[in-house]
């Protein structure tokens, strides 16, 4: 896998950049879509390559690993096979969702057992089994294992926390390095800063991360419910520690607010549920500000959803028929809503890297931040 800078920002921490991967070339800074059981909930592949223009989508090892299961994932032939999205994948490695879905979960060094949040049957997961199963799905990008410390958290969790997770990665990076690609295109894998909100715990776990040099490097444990000042105060920290040639992704960010402010810090890949969760409860990103699409006030606006983006869905559809049918609860709605929350995601890390190219990003940034979290 290749990264390669385009340009970088004169007057923050922001840059362009292109990743290649076997499965076709990502420009960054990107958002990926969570298609946590293997489908971008409400969203055909046809749209997500077309419409949306997404270049990689993201799915969660604990998901695809409990249903369909590895068996029927490596009889398709993987998860580009078995979904039809021929682009590339990246896979979380069930290091979060393992302690936010999970029941009964027990996290000893050797690695964490748990029951199923859809069955009550037990599983154990170490970080060999995880970087197994993410060959097995056929992932371009593998998470390491690692455990997100919550929010708040007393520093001697967190140190004792971030340890096991370091112990984990040299796991995952033995495991990755014995093992082949199992379908034959490169698969690489991506540790996972930790540290919760703690300086010299992030400062440290950085330096690990980089010491292990991957092809990329991610940072967890934010967005967990800390103050955005922390946020922004670790996700900078961590940055300016991390390799600038290789890319930089922090894991499930955010706002279109958080997005710009941490490509100004030096973030390159993106990944959140906000876009197609909230779309489905009639919550819209539009280039003009946050629309609830459910108020009265939208009632008789046969304006269009978003006409500045481009795209058909948010150009088609006015924003009267698509309240109908949110509040008639039809599928069509979420199909709608989901579409153009995306359009609009794909839309803001697209325009950002072409003002980071112009030279322009820092002063487009300030006035982009204040238009996008006004609410309607
Ligand atoms: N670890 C993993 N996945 C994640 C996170 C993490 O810390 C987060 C934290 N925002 C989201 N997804 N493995």
């Amino acid at each position: 896998m290749k990264f390669q800078l385009t340009a970088t920002d004169p007057r923050s921490w922001a840059r362009a950049g292109t990743l290649q991967t076997d499965h076709g070339e990502i420009q960054t800074p990107i958002f990926m879509p969570v298609g946590t059981a293997g489908s971008v909930k409400a969203i055909h592949q046809r749209e997500l390559e077309h419409d949306i223009q997404a270049q990689i989508i993201l799915g969660n090892t604990y998901h695809l690993y409990l249903r369909p299961g590895t068996e029927i994932l490596e009889k398709a032939g993987g998860l580009h096979k078995f979904n039809g999205w021929n682009k590339p994948i990246l896979t979380d490695s069930g290091g979060y969702q393992v302690y936010s879905l999970a029941e009964n979960r027990k996290i000893v060094e050797e690695g964490v057992t748990f029951k199923s949040h859809i069955d009550g049957s037990k599983h154990h997961f170490t970080p060999e089994s995880v970087m197994d199963i993410q060959r097995t799905i056929g992932a371009d990008i593998i998470m390491a294992f690692d455990e997100c410390t919550p929010y708040p958290c007393e520093y001697r969790y967190a140190k004792s926390s971030m340890g096991l997770t370091h112990q984990w990665l040299k796991r995952c990076v033995e495991r990755i390095r014995t093992t082949e690609p199992k379908y034959g295109y490169e698969q690489v894998l991506f540790p996972i800063v930790q540290g919760s909100v703690f300086k010299d715990l992030r400062e440290e776990s950085a330096t690990f991360i980089a010491s292990q040099d991957q092809p990329g490097n991610a940072i967890g444990g934010l967005s967990v419910g800390e103050p955005h000042e922390d946020m922004y105060a670790m996700t900078s920290l961590v940055c300016s520690i991390l390799p600038k040639e290789k890319p930089r992704y922090l894991m499930g960010v955010g706002t279109p607010e958080n997005i710009l402010e941490c490509i100004a810090l030096g973030i390159d890949m993106f990944d959140c549920v906000l876009p197609t969760r909230n779309a489905r409860n009639g919550m819209l990103f539009t280039t003009e500000g946050i629309i609830n699409i459910r108020n009265e006030k939208w009632k008789s606006d046969f304006s269009p959803i978003d006409a500045a983006l481009g795209g058909y869905a948010s150009t088609f559809y006015s924003r009267a028929y698509l309240r109908h049918l949110v509040i008639n609860k039809e599928i069509l709605g979420a199909q709608i809503a989901s579409i153009h929350n995306l359009t609009f995601y794909l839309w803001l890390v697209k325009e950002a890297r072409q003002q980071i190219i112009a030279g322009t990003f820092a002063s487009w940034k300030e006035m982009m931040v204040k238009k996008v979290s006004r609410r309607l």
